[in-house]
């Protein structure tokens, strides 16, 4: 299959006009992104998307979770579906293309194929999953979980966010968890294909157009709660203290010095924290922050939490306050389907594009489906690795190379016949 220089002209300026296009949903005066899980700007996305995938001459549905596919049938009547996609979600302030450039990247490599190949011999999806990041609720993965049955509602029943909003009620005021769509779990998958930005420098600084990655760290996240005794600032001598924000301040500084000392590679993030009561005359009675927590190796990651909790009881008592750790993510690192992988090698080897294998250091929803289907994960270079912020930025040309490889492997798997993944 040959792409053109004119027909790579085409697809250049078609993803300019998408990026902007899906990033103007939640976009900020500082040119951030946030499109958190049910939100108004996450409803006015996925519609976007619907309406585009329609245009596209797409089916478009939604599952009861959210997630919204664009099918594109097949001519031999298969039951499977090859899916492609990403999260339609962000961090808060996020960029233009996490999760974003997944969707763009399937819809653009669908209808490019419907409009020079007709229908495919398999039928093929694309799919913008409803939740990824794990930025409004304390949960990860909501959307590839919903369809390999890795999450259910029932264990997001007590979920709230930082409103106070129940999860539940967030889902049914979107329009969703009420019977009124297809249940998400699926078992009809034949395989799963994730373009992303790499979120890290490796391929830009190797001048590597597309990261081939083998292997998706493992992560695990916690909200650590120090509870000590408010007290007033003045009147409290040091020595009586129970403090809970120094106590917490002793605890990120121990994780963060256990982390550079442990092992190569293993990585410690305290994003979030805040006070109780959170006044600057007043002894922090309460503090709570998260953890994250990362390594390629599932033993490093369970030995090195065993150990440095271990450490963090002696220090919490040792301030007088009393400590609780909740353990809300745990994802094992993961291995990609070789299969797959080995396709997109072979087209990168045959059209001479510079890759690179890798591991991703950011987890992805390829990490939950490669547990439930054969899954591959594609990066681009991310320009100074910047990702998670108004500053993530992807050339076009970069992100154009990752959409003619996906238009390539889901023509070996679609339309000749299958690819052999395993
Ligand atoms: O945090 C991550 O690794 C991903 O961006 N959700
Ligand atoms: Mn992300
Ligand atoms: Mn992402």
């Amino acid at each position: 299959m040959i792409i053109s220089a004119e027909q790579s002209m085409a697809l250049y300026k078609q993803i300019e006009e998408l990026v902007d296009w899906l990033a103007s949903f939640g976009r900020n005066e500082s040119n951030g992104v946030t499109r958190s899980l049910y939100s108004k700007d996450w409803q006015l996305a996925q519609r976007a998307v619907e309406k585009r995938m329609k245009e596209i001459g797409l089916h478009a549905y939604y599952d009861d979770a959210g997630n919204l596919f664009g099918r594109l049938p097949g001519r031999q009547g298969h039951d499977s579906a090859i899916l492609t996609g990403s999260h339609i979600d962000t961090v808060v302030n996020g960029g233009k293309y996490d999760g974003a450039y997944g969707i763009i990247a399937g819809l653009i490599a669908v209808q490019y194929l419907k409009e020079h190949y007709g229908l495919p011999k398999k039928n093929i999806e694309v799919v913008s999953l409803c939740e990824e990041e794990g930025s409004r609720f304390p949960m990860t993965y909501w959307g590839s979980g919903s369809i390999t049955g890795m999450k259910s509602l029932e264990k997001a029943q007590h979920l709230a966010d930082a409103e106070g909003i129940r999860f539940v009620e967030a889902m049914q005021q979107a329009g969703f968890g009420q019977g009124k769509y297809p249940d998400p779990k699926r078992n009809d998958i034949d395989c799963f294909i994730e373009l992303h930005i790499e979120q890290g420098e490796v391929l830009e600084r190797e001048g590597k157009s597309i990261g081939v990655v083998s292997h998706i760290v493992g992560q695990r996240r916690y909200t650590v709660t120090v509870a000590g005794e408010s007290n007033h600032a003045g009147t409290t001598p040091m020595g009586w203290r129970k403090d809970a924000m120094h106590a917490a301040a002793e605890l990120i500084q121990l994780l963060m010095q256990q982390a550079k000392e442990t092992a190569p590679d293993l990585v410690a993030t305290v994003g979030q924290i805040h006070l109780e009561p959170n006044a600057a005359n007043v002894i922090p009675g309460k503090a709570v922050f998260s953890i994250d927590i990362r390594h390629s190796d599932e033993c490093v990651l369970f030995q090195f939490c065993e150990e440095i909790f271990k450490q963090f009881a002696a220090v919490a008592s040792r301030h007088g306050t009393r400590l609780h750790i909740d353990k809300w993510m745990d994802e094992k690192p993961v291995k990609m389907c070789k299969g797959l992988t080995e396709i997109s090698e072979s087209i990168l080897k045959r059209e001479q594009i510079p890759f690179k294998k890798m591991t991703s250091g950011a987890g992805h929803d390829s990490q939950v489906f490669d547990q439930f289907c054969p899954a591959s994960l594609l990066f681009v270079p991310s320009h100074k690795g910047i990702s998670h912020s108004p500053y993530e930025f992807t050339r076009t040309e970069d992100l154009e190379k990752g959409i003619q490889l996906l238009i390539k492997i889901l023509y070996q798997l679609a339309y000749e016949d299958g690819g052999n993944e395993q």
